[in-house]
């Protein structure tokens, strides 16, 4: 008899991660492809670009409650990221979109995201975090990089955790769970 595979006994490939709005995925698609060549190495798919936080592995479904529940309990600022750095990391054949200076919010949220990933027995590269938006993988031949980065901008109100689900042979991102980044306006003085 085949089982049915129950959400609550399998493991799931999971990760923390800012969503690229759909306005800058569509910009960024066109710049790739006109900065560069065909053989650069295989392009992400548009819905399939993201900010990666705090990568977790393969985990249960009891290890990603907990992480789940210590994520809704995250109180923080959302922040405006500039995409304004690339580079090539030839070992790991990743070509990527950057921040020179990363803002404060981002280094903290992913920071607290993944020390609770490492209380939680998720293994945490030693690696600092080096904030990037993956364009190409594969990237293992050297290739030339564009000299200016798009330069595009985009506010993180909130932050998801995310399932990479490989099917047919395509990975997919899917969103378990979202949380909100608190807005920074002020509010009216009370009268
Ligand atoms: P990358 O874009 O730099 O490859 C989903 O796989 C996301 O998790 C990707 O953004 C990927 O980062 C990141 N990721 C995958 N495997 C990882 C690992 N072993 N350590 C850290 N991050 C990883």
């Amino acid at each position: 008899m085949i089982k049915a595979v129950d959400n609550k006994t399998r493991f799931r490939r999971l990760f923390f991660a800012l969503a690229l709005p759909d306005a800058l995925q569509r910009t960024i698609v066109p710049w790739r492809a006109d900065n560069f060549p065909p053989e650069a190495g295989r392009p992400i798919a548009a819905a399939n670009l993201h900010l990666t936080l705090a990568f977790l592995g393969e985990v249960s479904h009891a290890k990603a409650q907990v992480l789940q529940q210590q994520a809704g309990r995250i109180s923080q600022s959302g922040f405006n990221i500039t995409l304004d750095d690339i580079g090539h990391w030839p070992n790991s054949g990743v070509i990527w979109l950057g921040c020179k200076n990363p803002p404060r919010g981002l280094l903290q949220l992913a920071q607290l995201l993944r020390s609770q990933a490492a209380r939680s027995g998720c293994y945490q590269t030693p690696l600092p975090f080096h904030p990037h938006v993956t364009l190409f993988r594969g990237a293992i031949r050297p290739v030339t990089i564009p000299a200016k980065a798009p330069n595009e901008s985009f506010r993180a109100d909130l932050f998801s955790l995310y399932e990479s689900v490989f099917t047919r042979g395509r990975t997919r991102y899917n969103i378990v769970q979202s949380w909100p980044l608190a807005s920074t306006e002020r509010k009216p003085d009370a009268i």
